[in-house]
């Protein structure tokens, strides 16, 4: 008799008549994986597969990726433009033109009644980079307000500025393919299975072909951590106490490289200095990690032929964000780990273009890491686009999070929001929902229309999205990667540059700046700036990227001329002695004191609170929570405790729970696991009206990031079940 799969009907995989493949970029995380999006004979988008020849992902693609084509004509996008005259009011249609004249009208309004930083611009790390250049030109050298962010002051400001303070720029040094000759991994608060799972397959593969260990920093134990070497449970917040107390060890038992250090890096008498005063046993009591795991630790990474370090918001996410990734920067200068093979201190990005918008949107800055503070970058970017260098401010303006303190205090009187719904990610909803009530005048321009900050619009733009639109993002290795119009946004709905190109032509008005129409043509308007800097792509092109699946810069036009083929840019940056982007060329160590200044848990609240992401969905699930594919496996908040604590409190697996901070309450249902400590939950952000109800976000000091995984929190039972069940259901909204 035959058993198993011959008896067994076989799978079919459903015939999507697909009759044309066509390329693109994921656009969901920054991994950057190069996505085929099947088309059928009416053009319509019906599948999406991972492209073979592409090396970031080698025909691999994750559970986001695998459905994105889904989200072309998914529920909830906005198909025309709508306005109001109070944010009480129902929304009417409007035409483009009578909307666009009114986001420009509102803006000079405001502007010239109460100055010119009294409207604030809050851009996204999930336009195309065209985009993100397109409307710096437009707020710097037009519309002219200093106060212009992005929501990466949520995401990746800790690194950017860890970055600025170590090596004189940002810009991660590594790429993926240093798993491939690594000897030492370390992951600090970084979930790469489930957050970003084609790196981790990377990460994965290199290993199970030449082993290394794998060393997890995480409160939790993680998808990440359940396959690591070593587990550093770390106390939540003091991953700067552990990073000084490796920092010691590696110098108490003459570890460290001294030629690197000589040769590349200032300062190391004070690093020396603070470090000796955190030693293994002093260490321990504040970050909870036993002295001999740490000598261990540090040994294992300092003897390493070439040591690695990545991290996420684990550490970005802090009153310690800037100091941390500074702090792991510590790590790998002394030991000499940067710019080689293996050796390198990555930042793992978050959104698909969190890079490019960091080096082309001139939210913080200038394009291409140009600095407002620098009177020569001032007169460059003014003589290139024909703005009058004086009027550029002469420092950069407030971060995300500021800016909501001065709607707060009135100084900011209307605000134009730009791919990002605040409403749902920033910290103590119920002071953002203040803040967006106050506002004289604000402008949503999203690709959905039901997002939670579109409800405070008095405009809403509607915009294309993804493939929707033709661009290029780079991704978290610098890998410049092209994504191209495969259809048309919905109804009325517009590319975001088409937006920014009709709005810029209402303050142009004496056709003083050039705004091309085209990515193509914008493009190659970058490069011509890019020459000679550390971000230069003057030899890049969409049909170049397109061709290889992408590039990673530095690749200029040289590069182009010396016909490397294929073409693979700069792997690595700071590869020779003295390349670093401080004047002389070295980087700095830099000594880091721990204040200790978090909400931590006491008797009145007495769990942490840590919050974050599922593989399945995409922050606010404007996206994800309307495709049943993802969807489908968590549909509704729910937090993971652990099974002591649970018992303790008399709560059972799948009960509905309230959690209650000082700020507010949410319910939830209770997912007893070991993951996380007795004294933790870990509840994940992207449910409507939920975790950031209860979070407090005390901000970094040098970033502005919001520490979004320390807060602290009591947790009730609830009695009533059937009506907790139907209280959570409201926070579910899809
Ligand atoms: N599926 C999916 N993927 C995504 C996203 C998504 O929404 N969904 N978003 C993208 C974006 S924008 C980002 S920024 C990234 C985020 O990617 P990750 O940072 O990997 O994800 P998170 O879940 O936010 O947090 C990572 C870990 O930090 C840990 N952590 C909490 N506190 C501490 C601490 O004090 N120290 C340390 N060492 N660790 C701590 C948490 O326990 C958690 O496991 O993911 C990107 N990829
Ligand atoms: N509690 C807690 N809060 C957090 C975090 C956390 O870990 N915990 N993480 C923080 C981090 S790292 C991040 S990055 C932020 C993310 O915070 P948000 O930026 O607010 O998150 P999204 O939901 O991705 O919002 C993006 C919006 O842009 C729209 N959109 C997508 N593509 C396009 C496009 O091409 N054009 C236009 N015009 N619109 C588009 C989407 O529909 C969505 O409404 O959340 C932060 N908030
Ligand atoms: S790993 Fe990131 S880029 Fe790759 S398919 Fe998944 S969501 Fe998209
Ligand atoms: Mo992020």
């Amino acid at each position: 008799m035959l058993f198993g799969r011959s008896k067994r009907n076989p799978i079919k995989i459903a015939d999507k008549a697909v009759v044309k493949w066509k390329t693109a970029t994921c656009g969901y995380c920054s991994t950057g994986c190069s996505i085929e999006v099947g088309l059928n004979d009416a053009g319509k988008p019906v599948s999406s597969r991972g492209v073979g020849g592409a090396d970031v992902n080698r025909g691999k693609l994750c559970l986001k990726g695998i459905f994105e084509h889904e989200l072309f004509d998914s529920a909830g996008r906005g198909t025309e433009p709508l306005m109001r005259g109070a944010i009480h009011e129902a929304f009417q249609p409007a035409p483009w033109d009578a909307a666009l004249d009114r986001v420009h009208d509102e803006i000079r309004r405001i502007q010239n009644q109460h100055g010119r930083d009294s409207f604030a611009i809050v851009s996204t790390g999930q336009m195309l980079t065209e985009e993100f250049y397109t409307l710096g030109k437009l707020t710097r050298g037009l519309i002219g307000t200093n106060n212009y962010d992005g929501n990466t002051t949520l995401c990746m400001a800790s690194a950017v500025s860890g970055y600025k303070r170590s090596f004189g720029s940002d810009g991660p040094p590594g790429c993926y393919e240093d798993f491939e000759h690594t000897d030492c991994l370390i992951a600090w608060g970084s979930n790469l299975p489930e957050q970003h799972p084609i790196i981790y397959w990377r990460m994965k593969d290199a290993q199970e072909k030449r082993p290394f260990p794998l060393v997890v920093i995480d409160p939790r134990v993680t998808m990440l951590a359940q396959n690591a070497d070593i587990h550093l449970a770390v106390t939540p917040g003091t991953d700067v106490v552990l990073m000084n107390a490796l920092c010691h060890v590696i110098f108490d038992e003459g570890l460290e490289d001294a030629r690197y250090i000589a040769a590349n890096t200032n300062d190391i008498e004070s690093l020396r200095e603070e470090v000796a005063k955190w030693d293994p046993v002093r260490a321990a009591r504040i970050c909870g990690i036993d002295e001999d795991t740490i000598r261990v630790v540090a040994r294992l990474f300092a003897k390493a032929g070439a040591a690695m370090q990545i991290w996420t918001m684990g550490i970005n996410q802090s009153t310690h964000g800037s100091d941390g990734v500074v702090g792991i920067n510590n790590l790998a200068l002394i030991t000499g780990n940067i710019g080689k093979p293996g050796g390198t201190s990555l930042s793992i990005t978050g959104q698909c273009n969190a890079m490019g918008t960091r080096e082309w949107s001139s939210c913080s800055g200038l394009p291409n890491y140009r600095l407002l503070e620098n009177a020569q970058d001032r007169e460059d970017i003014g003589k290139f686009w024909g703005v009058d260098p004086e009027f550029f401010p002469k420092k950069r303006g407030m971060f995300q999070t500021d800016i909501y303190r001065a709607i707060e205090t009135g100084e900011i009187k209307g605000l134009w929001l730009i791919a990002t719904n605040p409403m749902s990610s920033l910290p103590n909803t119920a002071r953002i929902r203040k803040s967006m009530e106050k506002l004289e005048f604000c402008a949503v321009q999203d690709c959905y229309r039901d997002t939670e900050s579109a409800q405070y619009a008095h405009a809403f733009l509607p915009a294309g999205t993804w493939a929707e639109k033709d661009g290029v993002m780079t991704n978290t290795e610098r890998r410049v990667n092209v994504v191209k119009q495969l259809t048309k946004p919905p109804g009325e709905a517009k590319p975001d540059l088409w937006i920014f190109n009709q709005i810029a032509r209402r303050f142009n008005k004496q056709n003083a700046l050039n705004f091309p129409d085209t990515a193509t043509e914008i493009f190659s308007e970058m490069g011509e700036l890019s020459k000679g800097r550390l971000a230069d792509i003057s030899g890049m092109s969409h049909a170049l990227l397109e061709r290889v699946h992408g590039v990673q810069w530095p690749y200029s036009a040289e590069q182009l001329a010396r016909g490397e083929t294929p073409p693979t840019g700069g792997k690595r940056i700071y590869t020779e002695d003295g390349t670093f982007r401080y004047p002389d060329g070295k980087a700095k160590l830099i000594a880091l004191a721990f204040v200790d200044n978090n909400e931590v848990p006491d008797e009145a609240f007495p769990f942490w609170l840590n919050t974050g992401r599922l593989i399945e969905h995409w922050h606010g699930r404007s996206k994800t929570g309307k495709l049943a594919d993802n969807n489908k496996y968590s549909p509704i908040p729910f937090i993971e405790i652990n099974p002591d604590a649970a018992h303790e409190l008399g709560i059972k697996a799948d009960d509905y729970v309230r959690l209650v901070s000082r700020r507010s309450d949410a319910i939830v249902m209770a997912k007893p696991t070991h993951r996380v400590p007795q004294n933790m939950i870990f509840l994940p952000f992207h449910f409507h009206d939920c975790a950031n109800r209860l979070t407090l976000g005390l901000l970094d000091p040098y970033s502005r990031q919001p520490a979004y995984k320390q807060s602290a929190i009591r947790i009730e039972l609830l009695v009533d079940q059937v009506e907790a069940a139907k209280a959570s259901m409201e926070m579910r909204k899809f």
